[in-house]
C-alpha cells in the first residue's frame, strides 16, 4: 500500500477538502486500489481516491475521456428526466489544479477522485429479490440511458475485453509457457474448458455479429457495482473504467453470474454454490422493465447465451492469471485465482442445467410487455 505522504502529494493536486490523516482502504475490486478520505470539516462531502493500475489502463487521459463523456451523459438524462438527482446517481469526477480529471504522481502512478457517495451499500452477495430487482432496474435504465451514443465512439480501453476467443486464445498461450510450472495440475480445470469452449463462441457466429447491435455497456455488472440507498433502492452504477462497447448480453451475464450465485465469487466449498432463482426471476423484472424499452428480438434471445458465457469467461481469466503465476487479478492467499476459476466453472455447470428454464423466464417477462402495448 502507499504511503500516506504520497497520498498528500497527490490529494494536493485535486480541487478538493479531503481529510489525508482520515485514508483507509475501501472496496473490494481485484485492480486499482481505492480509498476513503474524509472531509477536514465535518458535514462536508467525502472523497474516494483511486489509484489507477497502469499495466492494464494504458491509455489513462483516454480512460479519462470516456468516464468524462459517460458521466456528464448520464447526468444529462437524469436532468431531462427530471425524476432525480444527477449527483447522487452518477458519480462525479474531481478536477484537479491543471483541470483535468486525473493525476500522475511523481512514482509515475495516476490517480483519480470522485465524490463519495454516503448513506449507500453494495453487496458481494445478494440477499433478497427487491435487492436483485432494483440492481436489475439500475443495469437496464443505465443501458437505457446510453443506447444513443452511437457504437464505435467510445473509445475501446482494453482491447478484446469480452471476446471469448482471445480470452482463449491468452490461456492457450498461458499453457505454452507454463511459467510457473501450473499447467499439470490444472487439467481437469483445462477438460471443462474445453467441453464448453465450442458453444460460448456464440456471439462470433457470423449470424450473431450480422444480428446483434454493438451499445455502449457497462462491462463490468457484478452486484457490488450498483450502490443501494438506506431502501434497498438502486442509487448509483459505479466502477466506469469499463465502460465500452458490447452486447447487452455480457452485461446481463456478468450481473446474474453474481446475483444468482448463493456465495461469493471465489467460494473453496463448491457444495455451497447453488443457484437462487428467485433472484433470478427478480432481476429479470427489474431489467426488463427498462430494457425492454429498446432490446431487439434477437438481443432477448441472447441474454441466457451472456448468463452462461460470463462467468465461463471469467473462469478462464481466472485460471490464465493462475496459470501466470497471478500478475492480472489481486490474489488473497496462492491459489487464489484457482479457487475462483473453479466457482465459476461450478457455476458454468449449474447455470447450463438450468439455462432452458431460465430463457424461458426471460421469454415470459419480455411477452408480458409486449401484450401490455396493445
Ligand atoms: C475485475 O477490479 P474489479 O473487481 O472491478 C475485472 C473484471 C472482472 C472482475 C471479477 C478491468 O474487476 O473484468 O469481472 O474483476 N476488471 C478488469 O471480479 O479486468
Ligand atoms: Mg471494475
Amino acid at each position: 500500500m502507499q504511503s500516506s505522504n504520497n497520498i498528500a502529494e497527490v490529494v494536493s493536486h485535486f480541487e478538493c477538502a479531503a481529510d489525508v490523516g482520515s485514508q483507509k482502504a475501501y472496496g473490494s475490486g481485484h485492480i486499482n486500489d481505492t480509498f476513503l478520505l474524509k472531509n477536514v470539516s465535518a458535514g462536508g462531502p467525502d472523497y474516494l481516491l483511486q489509484r489507477i493500475n497502469h499495466k492494464i489502463f494504458t491509455n489513462v487521459e483516454k480512460l479519462t475521456d470516456n468516464m468524462r463523456r459517460v458521466t456528464e451523459h448520464l447526468k444529462s438524462k437524469i436532468r431531462e428526466y427530471g425524476t432525480g438527482d444527477p449527483l447522487k446517481e452518477v458519480m462525479t469526477l474531481i478536477p484537479t489544479d491543471t483541470n483535468k480529471f486525473f493525476y500522475q504522481d511523481s512514482l509515475g502512478d495516476y490517480w483519480r477522485m470522485f465524490y463519495f457517495l454516503s448513506d449507500t451499500k453494495s453487496y458481494d452477495v445478494v440477499e433478497t429479490p427487491k435487492q436483485a430487482y432494483e440492481g436489475g432496474k439500475a443495469f437496464g435504465k443505465f443501458q437505457h440511458m446510453l443506447a444513443d451514443i452511437p457504437a464505435g465512439q467510445v473509445f475501446e480501453v482494453i482491447p478484446d475485453f469480452h471476446n471469448i476467443q482471445k480470452r482463449l486464445k491468452n490461456l492457450d498461450e498461458a499453457i505454452d509457457q507454463d511459467a510457473c510450472g501450473r499447467v499439470a495440475s490444472v487439467a481437469a480445470e483445462l477438460e471443462i474448458v474445453r467441453k464448453y469452449a465450442e458453444e460460448m463462441q456464440y456471439f462470433q457466429q457470423p449470424e450473431q455479429v450480422a444480428t446483434l447491435p454493438k451499445r455502449v455497456i457497462h462491462n463490468d455488472t457484478k452486484f457490488n457495482n450498483v450502490l443501494l440507498n438506506a431502501n434497498d433502492e438502486a442509487q448509483c452504477v459505479i466502477d466506469l473504467e469499463t465502460v465500452m462497447d458490447g452486447y447487452v448480453a455480457y452485461d446481463f451475464g456478468d450481473a446474474i453470474r453474481t446475483i444468482i450465485n448463493t456465495t461469493t465469487e471465489d467460494e473453496a466449498d463448491l457444495s455451497k454454490i447453488q443457484l437462487n432463482m428467485p433472484l433470478f426471476d427478480a432481476y429479470v423484472k427489474g431489467y426488463l422493465k427498462e430494457a425492454s424499452k429498446f432490446l431487439t428480438d434477437s438481443e432477448v434471445n441472447s441474454l441466457i447465451k451472456g448468463a452462461l458465457l460470463l462467468p465461463y469467461m471469467q473462469a478462464v481469466r481466472f485460471l490464465t492469471d493462475h496459470i501466470n503465476g497471478d500478475t492480472y487479478f489481486k490474489i488473497k492467499f496462492e491459489g487464489h485465482n484457482l479457487q475462483r476459476a473453479r466457482a465459476q466453472f461450478q457455476l458454468v455447470k449449474m447455470l447450463d442445467a438450468n439455462a432452458t428454464a431460465m430463457h424461458q423466464t426471460i421469454l415470459n417477462e419480455i411477452d408480458s410487455y409486449k401484450t401490455a402495448q396493445y
